[in-house]
């Protein structure tokens, strides 16, 4: 739990992404999520790896983050323990990340075909 409280306190999604949601509409936030899956990601792996991670971060205004902060967002996503996030993993983990989605977070992801790769 302990890696919840840092990673919150690194990140405050949980202030804009109900209204990200309120303004895009679930489907445009969804697209919002995989297209900052995309600028994060590893382009020859497909996945968010720590060095893809650490390169592209500022794209997504994350610049502040340490490397520190870095590791716990791969390992707090990071399902299969392969060390890297797949669209899916990165998905899971921005919904788990904003206490505030939690509730619709299962029913969006329903709606969304990312519930059948798992
Ligand atoms: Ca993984």
């Amino acid at each position: 739990m302990a890696q919840y409280l840092v990673l919150d306190n690194a990140l405050d999604f949980e202030d804009y992404f109900p209204s990200m949601i309120a303004r895009l509409g679930t489907e445009g936030f969804i697209a919002e999520i995989c297209s900052g899956f995309r600028l994060l990601m590893d382009c020859e792996k497909g996945l968010i790896t720590f060095e893809s991670l650490k390169r592209n971060s500022f794209l997504l205004g994350l610049h502040d983050m340490g490397d520190e902060e870095l590791v716990c967002m791969l390992l707090e996503g990071d399902l299969d323990g392969d060390g890297a996030l797949s669209q899916m993993e990165f998905c899971i983990l921005m919904f788990r990340m904003s206490p505030g989605l939690m509730d619709g977070s299962k029913r969006w992801m329903e709606d969304f075909d990312v519930a059948d790769q798992m």
